[in-house]
């Protein structure tokens, strides 16, 4: 079935059915999740729709812009709307201590990550607090935007004392395997977890719209000694995380 035949309003369109914009917005949605709009894909210009549905281009803008606001469709200056391209939800065990590079391998995605900072810096006083510096200690530090099969899932700032990762430009890929290599990898780590809506820059460089819904994961991690690893801030994207916790009595 084409989009016109499928935005035929006889099919769908009630007098008594509610606001015009919200069925309309219904309507392109199931267009979407039945694959006649696929990822990727252009919604038919703003006239076109309104000439196909009968409905003024106010109405139409309005069910768009809530397509746009619930992530589904991205607006692309002067090429119009297209259909995002839907993250596949990830689980990740919260009972393993686990890398990034090894849970989207074990599904069989690859990772890549565009790098934001990396280097040696002047330790925060938080830093300072759970890293446990000493005074004039310095701190390796790594910023990182992380894709998995193409698509960005998490913003990561790693932090971590130099005895632990004394050369942060080592970490081309994966920050645990090179602590591996070091014979420093973490063998346990204490996780907490808050709901967050992401603001504008963060939510541009996950590709989602301001304001939608993230997790923040805050991870310090430890050596087999005791001696504090690795302290971690992610943001994960809402619509791509489910975090699953095994409980027994
Ligand atoms: C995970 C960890 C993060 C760790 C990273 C290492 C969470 C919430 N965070 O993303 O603390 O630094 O893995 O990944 O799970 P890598 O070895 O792929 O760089």
């Amino acid at each position: 079935m084409t989009i016109t035949e499928f935005l035929a309003p006889d099919q769908w369109l009630d007098q008594h059915g509610g606001p015009r914009y919200v069925q309309l917005r219904s309507r392109l949605e199931a267009a979407i999740d039945a694959g006649i709009l696929p990822p990727n894909s252009s919604l038919p210009p703003e006239r076109e729709i309104a000439d196909i549905t009968e409905l003024s281009r106010v109405t139409v803008r309005k069910a768009i812009q809530e397509l746009v606001g619930k992530g589904l469709v991205e607006q692309r200056q002067g090429s119009g709307s297209f259909v995002r391209e839907a993250v596949r939800r990830v689980e990740q065990s919260l009972s393993h201590l686990t890398s990034f590079t090894q849970d989207m391998a074990n599904r069989g995605m690859e990772t890549t990550s565009k790098w934001l900072e990396r280097g040696i810096f002047e330790p925060s006083a938080d830093e300072i607090a759970t890293l446990g510096l000493k005074e004039g200690d310095q701190v390796a530090r790594i910023y990182r935007l992380r894709e998995a099969g193409g698509l960005p899932m998490a913003l990561e700032r790693a932090a971590l004392p130099l005895d632990i990762l004394p050369n942060p430009i080592e970490v081309t890929t994966s920050l645990y395997e090179v602590l591996e290599t070091l014979g420093n990898r973490p063998v346990r780590a204490a996780q907490k977890i808050s709901a967050v809506n992401l603001e504008a820059p963060e939510a541009a460089l996950l590709g989602v719209p301001e304001g939608s819904a993230g997790l923040n994961i805050e991870r310090t991690s430890y050596l087999r000694d005791g001696r504090v690893a690795e302290l971690t801030r992610s943001l994960y994207r809402g619509d791509a995380y489910d975090f699953v916790a095994e409980l027994r009595i």
